[in-house]
């Protein structure tokens, strides 16, 4: 049996709301949108922010799918309502005319999908790119990747992320230290496990917003619990390490994805980068370091997963770069809106959520079943069986 997983959402920045569609969860999971609720709000913290998330509470309604609180095998449709929604009625309407004080955007942001999304759908109004490349987008993402999420937790994997780096500062805390320091990146409104790098950041970002400037950073994520198995060597479009960076590099702003010892690896001998096998009576075959990230040719090998990912600085700067308006073709500066100093803290909870997801998918295709028994009795048997394998 193959589980078909998929899901699609769509949703302006500024229009109603957000509606996100799931296939391929099985009937009889618990799912309380508590828990979807939680990582929403997660998402919505971070020092560097802008006004836009004072406006939000952002919360999910299930309209299908779920009955008190178990799915039922059908499509789980997800609704998050804009609250913003109320100052744009007239902008964003979907029907009706446009309103006679309308402003087109028509002055692209350097290093936004303004100029190319423009010109791809033949917008004159660079608006109707900026409301569906915005990451407001990202909300249905993490709604969407909680529920991958609730279904993996309830087999033992545990997702943790922290802010590695923001622009200059280096945080320099290793991911194995983070199960024990997950409280501490909680608290911390850069999801920094240093509370002094925290300092420096913060003063970085407001350093940059003062200079009409935005910031970048680095994203670690550790994700524990993974079965061995996940992904496949056997197709190309079933590595895991190509979905998870292929998923994790469309987050908007994303610019890099390392596994593991990522490129330090292209720079070492190979004896010092493979994690040797070893047997260890009582513990069974083992490995004794990770620089492979948890994942050999493409499959997910029982060890913790490591990713490392590349935020780039937001391109909408209040001191805008050189552009040219496209009704005039004169020079001028780049469009100017309410926007994020920085928000690489928000883009770790979302990087949780999109990880989750495909984990998610690749675990379903692993242990198909159309009812949550069915799925954790093919676990169970492959574990036990794993287990024998590695002698435990
Ligand atoms: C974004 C611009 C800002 C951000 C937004 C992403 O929104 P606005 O244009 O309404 O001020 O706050 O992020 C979100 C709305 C969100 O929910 O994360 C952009 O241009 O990408």
């Amino acid at each position: 049996m193959v589980v078909k997983v998929r899901y699609l959402s769509g949703g302006e920045s500024h229009g109603p709301c957000l509606t996100g569609i799931i296939e391929g969860l099985p009937a009889g999971m618990e799912l309380n949108p508590g828990k979807i609720n939680r990582h929403l709000e997660r998402r919505q913290r971070g020092y560097g922010r802008g006004g836009r998330m004072a406006i939000e509470k952002d919360r999910v309604e299930i309209l299908s799918g779920l009955r008190f609180k178990r799915t039922i095998g059908s499509p789980l449709t997800i609704q998050i309502k804009n609250r913003d929604w109320d100052n744009w009625r007239s902008v964003m309407s979907p029907e009706g005319e446009p309103p006679p004080d309308l402003i087109p955007i028509t002055r692209p942001r350097p290093g936004h999908a303004d100029l190319a999304g423009g010109l791809k759908y033949n917008h004159d109004d660079l608006r109707l790119v900026l409301e569906r490349s915005s990451a407001r987008e990202t909300a249905m993402r993490v709604a969407v990747g909680s529920v991958g999420r609730v279904m993996l937790e309830s087999f033992g994997v545990a997702f943790y992320s922290h802010v590695t780096r923001i622009g200059s500062i280096d945080a320099e805390v290793t991911p194995e230290k983070l199960p024990d320091l997950a409280g501490r990146v909680e608290e911390s409104p850069l999801r920094c496990a240093s509370k002094e790098k925290e300092s420096l950041m913060i003063r970085e970002i407001d350093r940059a917003k003062d200079e009409g400037d935005s910031l970048g950073g680095i994203i670690e994520l550790y994700i524990t619990g993974v079965p061995p198995g996940l992904g496949s060597h056997v197709f190309w479009d079933r590595r895991l390490d190509g979905r998870l960076s292929g998923a994790l590099s469309s987050i908007q702003g994303i610019k890099g994805v390392e596994i593991g010892a990522g490129f330090t690896a292209a720079a070492m001998r190979g004896k010092d980068v493979h994690d040797p096998v070893e047997f260890e009576p009582g513990a069974g075959i083992g490995r004794p370091g990770n620089k492979a990230g948890g994942i050999e040719g493409g499959i997910s090998n029982g060890q913790p997963l490591v990713l490392r990912l590349a935020m780039k600085p937001i391109p909408t700067l209040t001191s805008p770069l050189a552009s040219v308006d496209l009704v005039s073709g004169e020079g001028a500066p780049g469009t100017v809106e309410r926007s994020d100093v920085c928000a690489v803290p928000s883009a770790a909870v979302v990087a949780e959520a999109v990880a989750a997801w495909e984990l998610a998918a690749a675990f379903r295709e692993k242990f198909a079943g159309d009812y949550m028994e069915e799925v954790k009795a093919a676990y169970d048997f492959y574990i036990n069986r794993v287990n024998r394998r590695l002698r435990k």
